[in-house]
This record gives C-alpha cells, sequence and structure tokens, in this order.
C-alpha cells in the first residue's frame, strides 16, 4: 500500500482547530490506515503579505486509494470545513495538497505530485521530515538532506512550532 503525505494550511477562522479537526477526519477515513499528524507550525504567509499568518502540518497515511480518488476525498473534507478561497496563494479556511503518493509521479489537469512547491516550502519540509525523516523523493532526494538545507537557511516564512 503506498505511503500518501498531505500538505494542510489554513489562514482563515481559527485555523489550528481546524487543521486539528481536518486531521481527526482523515485519521477516521475507512480508506486511510496508519495515520499519523506532525507539530503544528504557524508561519507568515507565502505570497500576497496582506493576509493572516498561517498554521501549517502534515499528514501521513496508507491508502490502496488511487491518487484522483485521494484528491476527490481531500476535496470533499475541504468543503466539509466550508473553505473559501479569496485569490491564487491568498487565505483560505482550509487547503489539503497531496504531496507525495508513493513513489509515483503524476501530472494530470487536476492534478501534479510531487507537490510542485514541496521541495521550497519550509512550512512543508520540516514537519514532513518530522513524520519520515528517511524519506526519499521520486527524484532522490532525501528529507532530512531537505530539512537541512531549510534549517541553515534564514527561516522564509518564520516558521514555529506551535504545538
Ligand atoms: N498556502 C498558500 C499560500 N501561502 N503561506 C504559508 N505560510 N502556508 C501555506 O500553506 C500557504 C501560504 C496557498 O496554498
Ligand atoms: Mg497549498
Ligand atoms: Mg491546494
Amino acid at each position: 500500500m503506498p505511503a500518501i503525505y498531505i500538505g494542510m494550511g489554513a489562514n482563515l477562522g481559527d485555523p489550528l482547530l481546524t487543521l486539528q479537526q481536518a486531521a481527526a477526519a482523515l485519521g477516521q477515513h475507512p480508506e486511510l490506515h496508519q495515520v499519523r499528524c506532525s507539530s503544528f507550525y504557524s508561519s507568515s504567509p507565502m505570497g500576497p503579505a496582506d493576509q493572516p499568518d498561517y498554521v501549517n502540518a502534515v499528514v501521513a497515511a496508507e491508502s490502496s486509494l488511487p491518487p484522483h480518488d485521494v484528491l476527490d476525498l481531500l476535496q470533499q473534507i475541504e468543503q466539509q470545513f466550508g473553505r473559501v478561497r479569496l485569490r491564487h496563494w491568498g487565505e483560505r479556511t482550509l487547503d489539503l495538497d497531496l504531496l507525495l503518493y508513493g513513489n509515483d509521479i503524476i501530472r494530470t489537469e487536476r492534478l501534479t505530485v510531487p507537490h510542485p512547491g514541496l521541495t521550497e516550502r519550509d512550512f512543508v519540509i520540516l514537519p514532513l521530515a518530522e513524520l519520515a525523516p528517511d524519506l526519499k523523493l521520486p527524484d532522490g532526494q532525501t528529507l532530512d538532506t531537505l530539512a537541512a538545507a531549510v534549517k541553515t537557511a534564514p527561516s522564509a516564512h518564520d516558521l514555529q512550532k506551535i504545538t
């Protein structure tokens, strides 16, 4: 069963509570197994600066659902939480991104995996490295190498562990 990784982000409403509830919803889903959630981090916004800070975390799971079914499931949970998205890279109630699906490389109209921003975003790399330091991306890069690079660089998004 492939290991899947889901990036979570929110900056409207009560973002921490939203992410905790979204992680619980993923944990209760009958088709997702061995669900684990990283620490929760606050981060300053990437993109337009005139929006609230984000809370970010990553969820790991195993699933035999095909990738596009995982995407449907994530979009369904976004809708359950009354997702509002006002502009590109702007504020949103809940964002669930499929970061990795096993070792697969996927490029369709709806889905790009690995997630295009993954290797540049500290708010994705650090929580992901917490869950899976030995993980290798399809291109062979390991997560702990990416995490070490992020930790030595000046923190792009002022990442702070909340809980
Ligand atoms: N998501 C965005 C745009 N900007 N900034 C941070 N810090 N965290 C996010 O998750 C994020 C963002 C659109 O998905
Ligand atoms: Mg996103
Ligand atoms: Mg998204």
